[in-house]
């Protein structure tokens, strides 16, 4: 959403430069940790962490079956 332009580039992904309202989409097939940064203002950074099927499989069951665990 914001009127500059960004990329989102990190080891094995890397995007073209996005423009307002632009989306950048990658699949991870391996997990692990994996930073990223914008090329254009590299001191926009983040981190994706990529977990297993198991690891997201129970992190759905949980929020299914515990509303109390909620924060809103
Ligand atoms: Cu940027």
């Amino acid at each position: 959403m914001d009127p500059a332009d960004h990329t989102v580039t990190g080891s094995i992904f890397d995007s073209d430069v996005l423009e307002e309202g632009d989306t950048y989409e990658f699949t991870f097939t391996e997990t692990g940790t994996f930073e990223y940064y914008c090329s254009l203002h590299p001191e926009m950074e983040g981190t994706i962490i990529v977990t297993d099927e198991e690891t997201a499989g129970n992190m759905t069951d949980d929020n299914n079956d515990n509303d109390d665990d909620m924060d809103s």
